[in-house]
C-alpha cells in the first residue's frame, strides 16, 4: 500500500517504528508490557510502546514535583512565553502530527491537521491569557484595609485523554495548565500511544531548549490501571478526564474519595432539532458533518435529529440523498469522507446499535454495514447508517461511538422538540436550526437547551477554542480551553491586608483586653 508519507513523519516526529525498537517518548521511563500500536487505516502495526509500571510512575512523580517548585516561580508571562514556542513547534510540524493522528487514529487528514489547528489555537489564547491572570479587588468593611483575591499555581495535573482527540484535549489542557504555573502527568489513550509520544516529543524539546526542567512535561503509558495511580494520588490536586461516562464515574469517586478536584469531558448525546423555518442545505451540511465527521467518534457527534413533523419527509430525502455521495476508506486520501472506526471492538458496538435499534422497533432507512475487501483489510471500515426510532429507545438513549444517527418526530411547538432533545442524561452539545428568532431565542433561554452548548444555525460538533467548552448532566460538568476555562487549574486565595494601627474584628464584633 502506499504509505501516504507515514514512515517520513514518524521520522519528524522522533517516533521508532516497529522495525526500529521499542518507541519511548523523553522523560519518560516507562519500562512495563509492551503495547503495540495497529493503524484502523489498513491494519498494520506502527511501533511498539512500553507501559509504566508502579515504580515508573514514582519516578515520573517525583521529576514532575521537583519541576513544579521551579515553574511555580517564573512569571506567568514567561510561561506564556514557553507557551508561544510550544505553539510555533506546532506550526512547523503541523503536517507530520496530523498525519500521525489520520494514521494512528483513523480520522480523515483535514480533521487530523485541523485537531492541530485547535492545539496551535489554544497555545495562542494562553500565551494571551498569561498576562492576565486576573482576580478580582473589593472593599474592605473594615477602615484601612485591603482586600483582593489571586490565584496561585495548583501543582501537578494528572491529565487522561481519549483515543478520538488523541493530541487536541491534551493541548487544551496543558498550554493552560502551564501559563498557570501547573506541572503536567499525562495519560494518553492506550489506542493512541504513539501520539502521546509525539506531543511529549514536541513539549520536551521546547522545554529543553529553554534549559527548563523536563518534569514540567510527563507521559505515562497504559491503561486504566495506570490511569488509577493518578486517581488515587494526593500529590495530584487535579485531574482532568476525557472519556465515557463510565469512566467518569470511577475518576470521579476516586478522586472524591480524597477530596481532590476533578476535571470531566464525558460523553454526549447531541441533537439537532430542525424546525419549519430551517435553511435545508445549512441543516444537511450540519447533520451530515455532525453525523459521521470523525467517524462519528467524537463527544460532540451529531446522534439525533428532532425534525418537525411538517419537514420531516423532506429533510430525511435529503439526508439520505447525501449519504448516497459518502466515501469511505483510507483517510488520508482527501477524496474519502469517512475513515475507519478506531478498532474492530468499535465495529462491534456499532452492529450491536443497528442490532438493538431494530429490535427496539426502529427502522433502518440508510442500512449500514461493515465493509469488506480491497482497502478496509483493517475490519474497521463501516457504513454510516441512519435509523428512524424513538427517544424513549435504550439505544438512543446511549451513546454509541460511531456513525449511527437517529431521526426522532415532534409536532407542536419547539418546546417539545427541546423536551426530546433535554430528555437524554447527557447534557453536552445541541443545535436549532431555524430563521424564527422566537424559537432560536427559546431554544438559549434558561428553559430551553440544557446542554453545555447550544447554537443556532450551526451544527453539534466543531466548537471552537475560544469558549468553554463541556457539559451538564452525566456528561460531567467540566469546563475546558476558552473563556475562564484556566481558573480550575489554579486556586484561589483570598487576602485581606490591615494598614492601620487598630485592630477591628470583622462584622463589628468587639473583643476588648
Ligand atoms: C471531543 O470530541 O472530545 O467540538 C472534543 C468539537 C471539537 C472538540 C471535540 N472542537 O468537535
Amino acid at each position: 500500500a502506499a504509505d501516504f508519507g507515514i514512515h517520513d513523519a514518524l521520522k519528524k516526529l522522533g517516533i521508532k517504528d516497529v522495525n526500529e525498537g521499542t518507541s519511548t517518548g523523553s522523560n519518560n521511563f516507562s519500562s512495563g508490557d509492551i503495547i503495540s500500536s495497529y493503524s484502523p487505516v489498513d491494519g498494520s502495526l506502527i511501533a511498539k510502546v512500553k507501559t509504566t509500571t508502579k515504580a515508573d510512575y514514582e519516578k515520573v512523580m517525583s521529576t514532575a514535583t521537583v519541576a513544579f517548585k521551579e515553574w511555580r516561580t517564573k512569571p506567568a508571562p514567561l510561561r506564556g512565553e514557553i507557551v508561544r514556542q510550544f505553539g510555533d513547534k506546532l506550526r512547523e510540524l503541523k503536517e507530520p502530527l496530523g498525519k500521525l493522528v489520520s494514521y494512528e487514529m483513523g480520522k480523515s487528514y483535514q480533521e487530523g491537521l485541523g485537531e492541530v489547528q485547535e492545539m496551535i489555537d489554544i497555545c495562542d489564547f494562553a500565551v494571551g491569557l498569561s498576562r492576565q491572570l486576573h482576580g478580582l479587588t473589593m472593599h474592605s468593611e473594615r477602615p484601612g484595609h485591603r482586600m483582593y483575591e489571586q490565584y496561585h499555581s495548583l501543582g501537578v495535573v494528572g491529565i487522561i485523554s481519549a483515543f478520538n482527540f488523541p493530541v487536541a484535549v491534551w493541548a487544551w489542557n496543558t498550554a493552560l495548565a502551564w501559563i498557570c504555573g501547573d506541572v503536567c502527568v499525562w495519560k494518553p489513550s492506550e489506542k493512541t500511544p504513539l501520539c502521546g509520544i509525539a506531543c511529549q516529543n514536541i513539549a520536551s524539546s521546547v522545554l529543553k531548549a529553554n534549559n527548563l526542567q523536563e518534569g514540567i512535561s510527563c507521559l505515562i503509558n497504559g491503561d486504566y490501571k495506570v490511569g488509577e495511580l493518578m486517581t488515587q494520588d494526593n500529590r495530584i490536586p487535579l485531574v482532568s478526564a476525557t472519556g465515557s461516562i463510565r469512566m467518569g464515574k470511577i475518576v470521579a469517586q476516586a478522586v472524591a474519595a480524597r477530596l481532590g478536584k476533578s476535571l470531566l469531558e464525558l460523553g454526549g448525546n447531541n441533537a439537532i432539532i430542525v424546525t419549519p423555518d430551517a435553511d435545508l442545505k445549512m441543516t444537511v451540511i450540519g447533520a451530515v458533518f455532525g453525523a459521521v465527521g470523525t467517524a462519528g467518534q467524537r463527544c460532540t457527534s451529531t446522534r439525533r435529529l428532532i425534525i418537525h413533523d411538517s419537514m420531516y419527509d423532506k429533510v430525511k430525502d435529503a439526508i439520505v440523498a447525501a449519504y448516497q455521495q459518502l466515501r469511505i476508506g483510507n483517510p488520508l486520501d482527501e477524496n474519502n469522507h469517512v475513515g475507519p472506526l478506531i478498532d474492530t471492538d468499535a465495529v462491534a458496538q456499532y452492529k450491536k446499535a443497528l442490532e438493538k435499534v431494530v429490535a427496539e422497533g426502529g427502522k433502518l432507512i440508510v442500512k449500514g454495514g461493515v465493509l469488506e475487501g480491497k482497502g478496509y483489510e483493517s475490519g474497521c471500515y463501516v457504513k454510516p447508517a441512519i435509523a428512524e426510532a424513538k427517544n424513549n429507545f435504550e439505544i438512543v438513549q446511549h451513546e454509541t461511538f460511531a456513525p449511527v444517527l437517529y431521526l426522532l418526530k415532534y409536532s407542536g411547538d419547539v418546546e417539545n422538540a427541546i423536551a426530546i432533545q433535554n430528555g437524554v442524561v447527557q447534557g453536552l452539545s445541541s443545535a436549532i436550526m431555524t430563521n424564527n428568532l422566537r424559537e432560536a431565542e427559546h431554544f438559549l433561554s434558561a428553559w430551553g437547551s440544557d446542554c453545555g452548548i447550544a447554537n443556532v444555525n450551526i451544527g453539534t460538533s466543531g466548537a471552537e477554542i475560544g469558549g468553554a467548552f463541556g457539559g451538564e448532566k452525566e456528561t460531567g460538568g467540566g469546563r475546558e480551553s476558552g473563556s475562564d476555562a484556566w481558573k480550575v487549574y489554579m486556586r484561589r486565595q483570598t487576602n485581606t491586608i490591615n494598614y492601620t494601627t487598630e485592630l477591628p474584628l470583622a462584622q463589628g464584633i468587639k473583643f476588648d483586653l
